[in-house]
């Protein structure tokens, strides 16, 4: 950490950079990075790979972050030489990293990392992988710790929004006692948490939840309650007046039901095409080797793939195929822990 410190010190241009489709901890972190590196009078700008989510906007305007989004397209005029060091945060592969490679084919600057994930290429000069961290946002305010920032309040409340987003709000197993002794710290440099709150889980669009509510209407239990299946049919979306990405979080709503071991969602998306279909996992099953079979993948726990043809052809092989792995295996083994 304190090679990376080293390096930004005697920066005074940093691009800094995350993975496509951001998350809160992809925005959460860079906004913090970007503020603290302001502070210390070095000018930080973030490339956006993917145009800024509007739910997590609001962190990048109340930290007045400088940004440009080149998801349409990178401005003709985007030289990676008006930068003499790139900071990449929350990754540190380039097939997270679209675009980026060929153009910095000839950079002579500074390459850093600073991700929480285990999978990782060597093309970085200098990288700290942490991958205990539950975000990228822990290490950033770590790091900016023992570079001596002081945190404002928005800086701490971004760095906040980037472990909540990560530990689906302190949840998931990846949460750890520093996790909170940090989440503590950033409450006392004025991250309103409450706000955030509403910001993150309390300010959906209505068609979102009416979709949410119409589609869980096809909710069917198999193999004794172990199987949850839902469909989303194309009408469903005019019906509600309803996007593709309004079906988000959908899918693990049946989770909620003790015996179900396996969700899964079968959707026609509104723009046509294959149909996709998720699959979650409470961790008996492997979903993402059940998705292979189909040319799909994933982790253990959440998975998708696409099968072209029609909703009710793909129900048929999936939920055909996911009957029969169930009922062949009746004890539902539970997979490693560490999986
Ligand atoms: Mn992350």
């Amino acid at each position: 950490m304190q090679a990376i410190i080293n390096h930004l010190s005697n920066a005074r241009r940093v691009l800094i950079t995350t993975h496509i489709r951001p998350d809160g901890d992809a925005l959460g972190s860079t906004a913090a990075m970007a503020a603290g590196l302001r502070a210390k009078g070095i000018s930080a700008k973030v490339l956006l790979l993917s145009h800024l989510p509007g739910k997590y906007a609001f962190i990048y305007h109340e930290l007045d972050v400088d940004y440009l989004d080149v998801e349409a397209g990178w401005p003709a005029d985007f030289s990676i030489d008006a930068f003499d060091t790139l900071l990449v945060i929350d990754t540190g592969t380039w097939s997270q990293l679209p675009g980026l490679k060929d153009r910095l084919a000839h950079f002579a600057g500074k390459k850093l990392v600073v991700d929480h994930h285990l999978t990782q290429e060597n093309w970085a000069d200098e990288k700290y992988v942490d991958t205990k961290a539950a975000a990228a946002g822990e290490i950033v305010a770590d790091l900016l710790q023992v570079w001596g920032i002081e945190l404002t309040p928005v800086m701490a409340k971004a760095l906040y929004l980037a472990i909540v987003a990560d530990t689906g709000w302190f949840q998931y197993s990846n949460t750890r006692p520093a996790t909170l002794r940090l989440a503590a710290r950033l409450m006392e440099a004025g991250a309103a948490t409450d706000q955030l709150y509403q910001l993150i889980y309390q300010s959906e669009r209505s068609q979102r939840v009416v979709l949410q509510a119409h589609v869980q209407r096809s909710l069917q239990l198999l193999c004794d309650n172990r199987l949850a299946v839902m469909q989303i049919h194309r009408q469903d979306y005019a019906d509600c007046d309803a996007k593709s990405g309004d079906t988000e979080a959908l899918i693990n709503i049946p989770l909620q039901i003790k015996t179900v071991a396996v969700s899964i969602v079968l959707n026609e998306s509104p723009e046509g095409g294959a149909i996709r279909v998720s699959l979650r996992s409470k961790g008996q099953v492997d979903v993402a080797r059940f998705a292979q079979q189909f040319g799909g993948g994933g982790h253990a726990r959440a998975a998708g793939l696409k099968i072209e043809g029609t909703l009710e052809q793909a129900y048929e092989k999936v939920v055909g195929a996911m009957t029969a792995a169930l009922e062949g295996n009746p004890k539902s083994e539970p997979l490693n822990p560490k999986e």
